[in-house]
């Protein structure tokens, strides 16, 4: 994708029991499927399926019973016409859903967590999401430390890109995400995201999720995840105008809504 085109917004479907927003809302395939539909119906560009929470302390999720979850509902979006995403750090997770017809890998771990999904990513033609993330969701709240945190994760993120590239993933296939909440403190985020343009250096698209998370709850005062749309979207305006190409979101058309605003002042 070019600057030129408006970001894609990248709707959040969770084949979960327990994730941090919407755990157990859209665990049940058809469920999932109808929640995916209407995400498309309100404008979204892709759809991100998810059948692991990544939420701090989630969990490990045995592989096959991941793909058990994403596979029925990546291959109903993608008969729908869905371009779909699927949010894994596994390769057999990853390799089952792309060949159902998944379209870019979105894995949390840049690559880290399981190395073989980056050739499968590549032998399929896939776009790779590569988000910064220090340890696992169990304990990356310990690894968060940094002396100057735009310049480490541009570091780390670079790392995973030459990784990626290596493994054959075309450089036009690539994206970062800096994981907001992911090993990061508040600070962090907030450094994060006022400094996104400095990300540009990686040369590749950026991916941002900020929506509902809980540098949202904390700036906003708002315990539960389904009350931060307005903080959402003011984070994700930010996001736009330093130059976020993805934006994976929850709320689908006011989401869109306010990529469209941004984009219009952004110079
Ligand atoms: N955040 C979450 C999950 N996947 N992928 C990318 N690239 N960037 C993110 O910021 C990101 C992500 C966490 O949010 P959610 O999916 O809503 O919850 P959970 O991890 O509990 O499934």
């Amino acid at each position: 994708m070019t600057r030129a085109r408006r970001p894609a917004v990248v709707g959040i479907l969770n084949v979960t029991p327990d994730s941090f927003s919407d755990g157990g809302r859209f665990a049940a395939p058809a469920v999932a499927v109808e929640h995916g539909l209407a995400m498309l119906r309100a404008g979204a560009d892709w759809i991100d399926v998810g059948g692991e929470s990544t939420r701090p302390g989630a969990d490990l999720v045995d592989a096959a019973e991941e793909a058990e979850r994403v596979v029925p509902v990546v291959r109903a979006l993608v008969a729908a016409g869905a371009l779909v995403s699927v949010d894994t750090r596994k390769a057999e997770v990853a390799q089952a859903a792309l060949r159902v017809g998944a379209r870019m890998v979105n894995d949390v771990s840049g690559g880290l967590f399981d190395p073989a999904i980056l050739a499968v990513t590549a032998a399929e033609g896939a776009f790779f999401v590569a988000m910064h993330m220090r340890g696992t969701p169990a304990d990356m709240a310990t690894h968060a430390h940094y002396d100057d945190v735009v310049a480490e994760v541009l570091e780390e993120l670079g790392d995973r890109m030459d990784a990626a590239r290596s493994a054959g993933i075309a450089a036009d296939k690539l994206i970062a995400d800096p994981g907001f909440g992911f090993a990061k403190e508040l600070p962090h985020n907030l450094e994060l995201l006022s400094r996104l343009a400095e990300l540009a250096a990686l040369e590749v698209p950026l991916f941002v999720g900020v929506s509902r998370k809980s540098m949202v709850g904390a700036l906003t005062g708002t315990a539960q995840p389904a009350d931060r749309l307005a903080g959402s979207l003011a984070a994700l305006t930010v996001a736009v105008l330093h130059g976020a190409s993805y934006l994976r979101v929850h709320d689908v058309s006011e989401s869109l809504a306010a990529v469209r605003v941004a984009v219009a002042l952004r110079r």
